[in-house]
């Protein structure tokens, strides 16, 4: 048996961090809000604490897995005189910012806060295709590695504590728009009565493909060479996107997936870049800073 470790919030994600935890040998005391949410954790000998105070006599390592970073706050602050002197290390999912507060809240208080960002679901934790973003205490992750390593691929992204959370949720950003045009594609062909499952079979494997062009755009941008060779030009995309949306309202789909994308692109044409590659779209992306 390893050192004790304290697990705040015992949800589908937190459970699965301390059972692996445990089954590595790591004695752990966890603790839920609402009674105990992983029964078989204390049947696995893990100490059930029954407040936040209790489950943290002792531990010198706090992992945090709650909703979000209201919860984390709620939870943290009426015990932090206790934290003083440990590190915390959150793996809730916030904001970039929300993570810099709460750094700057445990610097205060003397707490060591190393904050993560899981990109896994709870069934691959500890698995291959697991990996978790750290940033923050750099002591913190260097101390910890032993134990962040069975949870999946620990990467480190530097001592700014908001670094892990916008890597996580700019990735999101991808997944989520991934995730809503493939539900736009499955309502269009949905409205002539073909099933979902039928069109992911094609979706899917076309979609993997296009991820290949992703390097393309990111060598465009990072070298602002809009006008390079080989890039499908605004103009062309302007029409296909109006091509797109026509086509889905024509089917009874609303047009409201694709139209944040077709703005952008049409204030990109105003602005006279017609002739410019689409990966353009991100200069005006940015334009609102
Ligand atoms: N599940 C996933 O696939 C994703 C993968 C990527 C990262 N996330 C983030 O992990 C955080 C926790 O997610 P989760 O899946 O464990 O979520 P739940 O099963 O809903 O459990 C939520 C826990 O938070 C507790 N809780 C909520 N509000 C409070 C509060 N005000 N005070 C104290 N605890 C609170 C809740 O307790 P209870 O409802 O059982 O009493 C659960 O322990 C999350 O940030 C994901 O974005 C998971």
């Amino acid at each position: 048996m390893t050192v004790s470790t304290t697990f705040l919030g015992l949800g589908a994600m937190g459970s699965a961090l301390a059972r692996t935890a445990s089954d590595a040998g790591h004695r752990i005391v966890c603790w839920n809000r609402t009674g105990h949410r992983a029964p078989s954790l204390g049947e696995q000998g893990a100490v059930i604490a029954d407040s936040v105070e209790q489950a943290i006599v002792g531990t010198r390592t706090v992992v945090v897995c709650l909703f979000d970073a209201t919860s984390v706050r709620q939870v943290l602050e009426p015990v932090a005189t206790g934290l003083s002197g440990r590190t915390v290390i959150n793996l809730t999912t916030t904001t970039p910012n929300q993570s810099r507060d709460l750094a700057r809240w445990a610097g205060e208080r003397d707490i060591d806060l190393l904050d993560g960002a899981i990109m896994a679901v709870p069934e691959t934790i500890g698995g291959p295709e697991s990996a978790i973003f750290y940033s923050g205490s750099a002591e913190g992750f260097a101390q910890h590695r032993q134990l962040l390593d069975l949870w999946g691929e620990s990467s480190y992204l530097g001592p700014d504590a908001g670094m892990a959370a916008l890597y996580d949720t700019a990735m999101l950003a991808g997944m989520y728009a991934m995730f809503a045009g493939f539900l736009h594609g499955a309502a269009m062909v949905g409205s002539e009565g073909v099933p979902a499952g039928e069109f992911v079979r094609r979706q899917a494997p076309f979609l993997a493909a296009m991820t290949e062009q992703l390097a393309d755009y990111a060598a465009t941008i990072d070298q602002q060479d809009y006008l390079g060779p080989g890039q499908q030009s605004l103009r062309f995309t302007e029409t296909a996107l109006s091509t797109v949306m026509q086509a889905s309202t024509g089917q009874g789909v609303t047009d409201e997936v694709l139209k944040p994308a077709h703005d952008l692109v049409r204030r990109q044409l105003a602005a006279g870049f017609g002739e410019h590659g689409t990966a353009r779209m991100f200069e005006e992306l940015r334009s609102v800073r």
